[in-house]
Order: structure tokens, then sequence, then C-alpha cells
């Protein structure tokens, strides 16, 4: 009778099993290597288009105050895992520091188990070597540069699951395609296809009929080379949604389009208004795309309410009906997709801090460079630790820093907060961060500051000891 039970129950549930299989959505997420904000025409950039970028914008629910790391990395852990990076030990973009603590777990590992294939297509960037590789963190399939780094534009050689493989053609038109293909093989069952590229990030390096065909359509963007690898990216991005088309893949497939962290060669020619770029704590060095398409399931709407790259392992999770780890720092965002009127904690607090202290440093660095956001507010320092031999960031970013063809405004950009002090913004009103609230509003600095401090004595040790050991 027992058995005759089981029997019956297994039966029963079989098919609701099955059913719940075949309706979780696959996911494609686009991230975009130090694309800025406003190199995109949907966002007011007035003398370059990104006509594939702005379909995604036009057919997506749009995220206007969505906030990454100021750099590679950090914003990469803060993905992959749900939690602040500097949890799972990313404090910099090299020296093993941006190396994910092999404990922590990965947004592959926990799609894999609800009947996910796990694919990454390019820049993995937290640890390159053995257990750190992508290939062991959860990715099925696993096709990166050898040593992930910037620098093989045409013919590379690329690790596919650490094997290497020789490659004929432009470095982004093979990642696309690879994924195009894991795409194809995988139709008929849930696929997450993470495509980090490596363009737009230096060495501007990109087929000359590009730079070509950006000199004659968009004479005043520079530097060409720069422009020519983001149009490079924006065909690529349309071969991918018409292979989601073609293969009739669009309405259950969630499409992510974001980039990893400020503007960079872009900034000086249009940055939205914002003051900050890549590397700095600032509004424009944290503020980043983010569009998500779901055909069928999602209005294309703005959506103001603050996000950030910690809170895309939870989403994508909860569309896949996968239980949340414990302890995460990020939400899901499946009630602002589905609602413009959801309700929301609008009172969420983000903190931020640039990092790429020198090493065993950490302790001196817990205000410098750093920042926290609540509602449309930031509070910021961008200042050195204070000790004048310092290296690294501290002096990295000074306003007096020079870099040809980029910046022309850094002491706009990088400049230290007034009296190198804890100073606060409304950004949605003031973007460009030129009017100092701190006075006027003494009570949010305050719970902000000891929030932030309560956030750093958190961390620290974690840190510290990532550090110790070289994790
Ligand atoms: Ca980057």
């Amino acid at each position: 009778m027992k058995h005759t039970l089981s029997l019956l129950t297994a039966l029963l549930l079989a098919p609701v099993v099955v059913l719940h299989a075949t309706d979780k959505p696959n996911f494609v997420f686009v991230l975009i290597d130090d694309l800025g904000y406003g190199d995109l025409s949907c966002h007011g950039n007035p003398v370059f288009q990104t006509p594939n970028m702005d379909r995604l914008h036009a057919e997506g629910v749009r995220f206007t105050d969505f906030c990454v790391s100021a750099t590679c990395s950090p914003t990469r852990g803060a993905l992959m895992t749900g939690r602040h990076e500097f949890k799972s030990g990313v404090t910099h973009t090299i020296g093993g520091r941006e190396r994910l603590a092999l404990d922590a777990v990965t947004l592959p590992q926990l799609l894999k188990p609800a009947g996910y294939a796990t694919g990454i297509f390019g820049k993995w960037h937290l640890g390159d070597k053995g257990d750190y590789r992508p290939e062991r963190r959860g990715f099925d399939v696993a096709v990166t540069t050898v040593g992930d780094t910037q620098n093989s534009h045409f013919d590379p050689v690329l690790l596919h699951n650490g094997a290497r493989r020789e490659h004929k053609g432009f470095r982004e038109d093979i990642l696309f395609t690879e994924a195009i293909e894991f795409i194809k093989a995988n139709r008929d069952r849930p696929f997450f296809c993470y495509l980090p590229t490596y363009s737009p990030h230096t060495p501007l390096v990109v087929p000359k009929d590009y730079v070509e065909r950006c000199k004659k359509q968009f004479p005043k963007a520079t530097p060409p080379p720069f422009y020519a690898m983001i149009a490079n990216v924006d065909d690529n991005l349309g071969r991918l949604l018409a292979a989601l088309r073609d293969l009739k893949l669009e309405t259950n497939t969630v499409v992510i389009l974001m980039n990893d962290n400020g503007a960079t060669y872009g900034v000086d020619q249009w940055n939205a208004g914002m003051r900050g770029c890549k590397g700095a704590s600032w509004f424009g060095g944290h503020r980043a795309v983010s569009f998500w398409r779901w055909p069928g399931h999602w209005q294309p709407r703005d959506e103001a309410r603050l996000g950030a790259h910690v809170d895309v392992l939870p989403t994508l999770a909860d569309l896949a009906g996968v239980k949340l780890p414990e302890n995460l720092d990020g939400v899901s965002l499946r009630p602002l997709l589905e609602s413009a009127d959801a309700p929301w904690n609008n009172d969420r607090l983000l903190f931020q801090n640039v990092g790429r202290w020198p090493t065993g440093k950490a302790a001196e660095h817990g205000e410098a460079f750093c920042g926290v956001r609540w509602k449309q507010m930031l509070l910021v320092r961008a200042a050195t630790c204070g000790d004048p031999s310092c290296k690294a960031m501290c002096t990295g970013t000074a306003p007096t820093r020079t870099v040809p063809g980029y910046t022309k405004n850094f002491a706009f950009h990088y400049a230290f907060t007034p009296d190198t002090g804890w100073a606060l913004y409304d950004v949605k009103a003031d973007p460009a961060c030129e009017r100092n609230l701190a006075v006027t509003e003494p009570e949010i600095v305050t719970r902000l500051r000891a929030a932030y401090r309560q956030w750093w004595q958190s961390v620290l040790p974690i840190v510290q000891k990532a550090e110790q050991k070289g994790d």
C-alpha cells in the first residue's frame, strides 16, 4: 500500500516537475568592459550611435540609478556572488587580489542544479589559474583569452575549459559566435549564457574597417578606435539578438545588458552630466547601464529605484526558482521588473570603497575614496588616506593626474571632496556633484557615515585575512 501510494505520488508529481523545468527562462547576460553610461546614444551621447544597445533600452526595463563598483574585478565578484566583493576577498584587479575566494557560491553554481546549462564567453577576471578558473566555478563551458588578458585581439588563442585552441578573426566576433553556438546547442533546455566582453577596454585595437566606418559615420567621436570597438560590440549584440529571434527563443529568454564600471575613453565627450569615471568614488564611477528585456513578461519603462550589481544573482535565482543563499547583500529585482507599483525597500544602503590600496594597507584606507548610496543621495569621500608616501589608488586618482587622450578633465572627475572630507550630494538633481548638502543635511551625513563605519569594520577582517593568505 505504501509502495503504491509512493508510486501514485510520483506519477502525480512528475508532470508538474517537467512543466516547471520548461518554464524556467533562459538568461543571456552581456557585460561590456569599460563601456561608459554616457557612451550610448539612448543615454544622450551627442555624436555616437549604439542602435542595438538602444534597442534593448527601448524594449526593456531600464534602471536609471544602478550601482556597480568602480573597477572590473570588484564588479564581477559582486555579480557572481550577490554579495559585496570584499566579502569574497576581491579588492583590486591584479596581484592576486582579483581572485574570488574559493568558498564563495557563484551564480552558475546555483543555476546548474536547477537544470541550467552554463557558459561564459569572455572576461572572467576573478582568477585565471587552477581552481579559480571559471570552468571550476560552475560554468560547463568557459572560453576566455589566455591569462584572461585584453591583449590578443586578432587570431587569438582562446582557452576552452583550459585547453588552448587557435582561432581566426577578431576576438569579440569569435566570442559572440561561440556564445551563439552555445545557445543553439542548449535551445531545448534552460541556459545561462554569460558574455563579458574584453572590448572596449584598452588596448584600443579593432579591425581597421571599423575605425574607417566610425570616422565617416561619427566624425566627432573621439578617440575613433574606442568608439569603433563599441560599434563592433554593438554589431555583435545585434547578431546575438537576431539569433535569439531566429531560434524562436525571444519570449523565454531574459536578456540583460550592463557595463562594469564608470566611463573611460568616452568620458571627455559625454558622461551624461556626471562627475567621476572609472576608479572614482563619485557618482559617475559607479552608475551603470542596466537593461532587462523579457518580451511578453515585462513592460518597457524606466525604473528609478536604487538597484545594484549584487541584485543580479538573487534576481536570476528567483526567476529560476532556486533557493537563495543566506547572507546576500543583494535582493531580487523581480518585483520591480514586473510592476512599477511594486513595494520596495527605499531605505536600502549600498556601500562603496574603490579598494586598490597597497597590499597590507587596508586598515588605513577605510575612508579613502569611498561612499554610501541611500535613495538619491551619495555620501562620498574622495581623498587619499593622508599618508603622502602612499602609492596605488591614493596617488593614481589625484586631480593632477594626466593620461594622454583620457581624460582632459581629471581635475573635475577626480576632484577631492571639499576640504578632503565627507560630502553629500543629491545625484538625481545634481549628477555633477557640485552642491554639497553636508551642512544643510547633517542628520543624513551622521547616519550614513555611522553606517559606513559599521560596514567597514565588518568587512575589514575578511579583507585583511584574504590579503594575508593571498586568496
Ligand atoms: Ca572594466
